[in-house]
């Protein structure tokens, strides 16, 4: 593995894009453009933090999060592949929730500036581990794009012989002042799957307001989603390319005190709200294809 030496010759950008160490020892990529800053570990190329010039982060970071190279980073936006949830393979008791992909190394393929906006490309393959727990050949290819908007996309290559199939997700973590007083649009009609009621299916209706836990995987929908923080006084957009479903999730007063990379008070802070493809929607890609998916978020005063 290059040092932080060689990856800055090879990959720095002078005043824009530095490698460093992070929390935790961790590498990480700390990237500056005019109108945004953002933090992204190679450890499951995990973006941590962005935040518009001038205002609170977008993105909600837990304090008491872990940063070791065999645990999730808690906040941010985690990376699930190739599989969401559990993976309920008797055959894989030890697979991690969520899939690997956020608990692996990746690599920098490449880095790239304009005046406005920094590119970083990161990329994963299978290795002899992964295919202990899922079969796919694959190359992961995470394009993360920071500017007045937070564009991300995560593009699946199958360079096997065979057809995969895989579910995936960005599941970002918002920021809100507090979640009581917040309010989601964009999931109105949509059918979705209640997590904390038996995965029972409903219908939402109007926005969603989150009143206690709350774990909802929305089918059928590739709508962009506006989180209204009145108290940040900002509309936070999660636009979305490719996704069918799209996942909100508190976890509320007693699920945030049973983990112990969460803080017991800082559910109200925060809300995920999930570019998504699992369940009916998990993607079939036949050998030598390519898919991407994409989220793009954005802020805008209230
Ligand atoms: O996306 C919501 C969810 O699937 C919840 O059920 C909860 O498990 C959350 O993800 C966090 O999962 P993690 O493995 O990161 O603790």
């Amino acid at each position: 593995m290059r040092s932080l030496d060689q990856l800055n010759a090879k990959f720095g950008i002078k005043n824009r894009l530095h490698i460093g160490t992070g929390q935790g020892g961790l590498t990480r990529v700390v990237i500056t453009t005019p109108a945004a800053e953002a933090h992204v570990y190679l450890h499951g190329a995990h973006v941590t933090h962005y935040a518009r010039t001038g205002q609170p982060p977008l993105l909600f970071m837990s304090k008491q999060s872990a940063f070791l190279p065999d645990k999730p980073i808690r906040g941010g936006v985690p990376i699930c592949f190739p599989w969401f949830g559990p993976k309920n393979d008797p055959a894989c008791p030890d697979a991690p929730i969520h899939g690997f992909a956020r608990l692996m190394a990746w690599t920098v393929e490449s880095t790239s500036a304009t005046d406005d906006v920094v590119t970083l490309v990161l990329g994963l393959h299978a290795t002899a581990q992964s295919k202990k727990q899922w079969p796919g050949d694959f190359h992961a290819r995470y394009t993360i794009v920071i500017g007045a908007t937070l564009s991300l996309e995560l593009a699946i290559t199958n360079n096997g012989a065979d057809a995969v199939k895989f579910e995936e997700a960005l599941h970002t973590y918002f920021t809100v002042a507090d979640v009581r007083n917040a309010w989601i649009d964009g999931l109105a009609g949509a059918s979705y799957l209640d997590k904390v009621d038996n995965f029972a299916t409903k219908t939402q209706d109007g926005a969603v307001r989150i009143t206690g836990e709350t774990d909802r995987v929305y089918l059928n929908t590739t709508s962009a989603c506006i989180i209204h923080d009145p108290v940040h006084k900002r509309k936070v957009v999660n636009a979305k390319e490719n996704s069918s479903a799209t996942v909100v999730w508190n976890p509320w007063i007693a699920k945030a005190k049973a983990m112990s990379d969460f803080g017991d008070h800082e559910w109200p802070e925060m809300v995920c709200v999930e570019t998504v493809n699992a369940n009916v929607h998990a993607v079939t890609l036949a050998a030598g294809q390519t898919h991407t998916m994409k989220a793009v978020i954005s802020s805008e005063p209230m």
